[in-house]
């Protein structure tokens, strides 16, 4: 990925944090965003602890008008993104049937309406260049279900759907969106899981792989869908799961 440039949303920290190191470790430029600007100056320093140097961008993925500016200023000032990696996501455990609304309206605007935000904002530019690589980050959930996630699995499907849009109408341009669908991975926003045994025995029961996945396990993906090898991939996802979403 060298002499390429990537934007990382949702970047302090879990998968984010993760995939910025693997395209650092690739070659490419990093871009870390949060909107947490003292978490995102500490990531960017721990990344520079693993040889990594990289830029940040703090801005709320929710707020179209700040993605707008701060893609815009950062295209006009420093150069282009060339890489888009969508992985800014929340998580609320609730029963549907209690969801609190403004909870349910959270997890979408984050999951899934911003991931559209980025995209329009980064396209115009690449499709200048015709030339261009977003990968969404999905889910098992674009595609399964499971109690208490229902915010979760509703934008993560329409991520599905988001990404088969974008590719629909923006292969044209030399742009290439596809997503990966994480299964299981380790993270801070899975840690109740992992902590709780009896949910990580089933877990590991119902996955072929017998194994809780790694964010390492998440990066060979990345590299590739960032890296001209995915030139005539568009609008798939790619399910890194243990076999999970394949077996009964
Ligand atoms: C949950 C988890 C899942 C995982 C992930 C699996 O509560 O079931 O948060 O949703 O985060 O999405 O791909």
């Amino acid at each position: 990925l060298t002499g390429q440039t990537a934007l990382i949303t949702g970047a302090t920290r879990g998968i984010g944090f993760g995939l910025a190191v693997g395209l650092a470790q690739a070659g490419a430029k990093i871009i870390l965003n949060g909107r947490n600007s003292d978490r995102l100056a500490e990531a960017a320093d721990r990344l520079r602890l693993q040889g990594v140097s990289a830029q940040t961008l703090c801005f709320d993925v929710r707020n179209q008008q700040a993605v707008e500016k701060a893609i815009n200023n950062f295209e006009s000032a420093d150069g282009p993104i060339d890489i888009l990696l969508n992985n800014a996501g929340i998580q609320h455990r609730q029963s549907l049937e209690d969801f609190a609304v403004d909870k349910f309206q959270d997890v979408m605007a984050t999951n899934a309406t911003a991931l559209f935000y980025l995209g329009q904002a980064v396209m115009i530019h690449m499709k200048q260049r015709r030339h261009g690589k977003i990968i969404n980050i999905a889910s098992i959930m674009t595609k399964m279900a499971r109690h208490h996630v229902g915010a979760y699995v509703t934008a993560k499907a329409a991520v599905g759907g988001l990404t088969r849009a974008m590719a629909a109408e923006w292969a044209a341009y030399g742009i290439n969106c596809n997503a990966i669908g994480p299964g299981y991975i380790s993270t801070e926003l899975t840690q109740p899981l992992f902590e709780d045994r009896t949910f990580s025995d089933w877990l590991i029961d119902q996955t072929p792989a017998g194994r809780w996945g790694q964010i390492d396990d998440l990066v060979g993906a990345a590299i590739y869908l960032s890296s001209s090898a995915s030139d005539f991939m568009h609008g798939q996802i790619l399910y890194i799961d243990g076999g999970m979403t394949v077996t009964v």
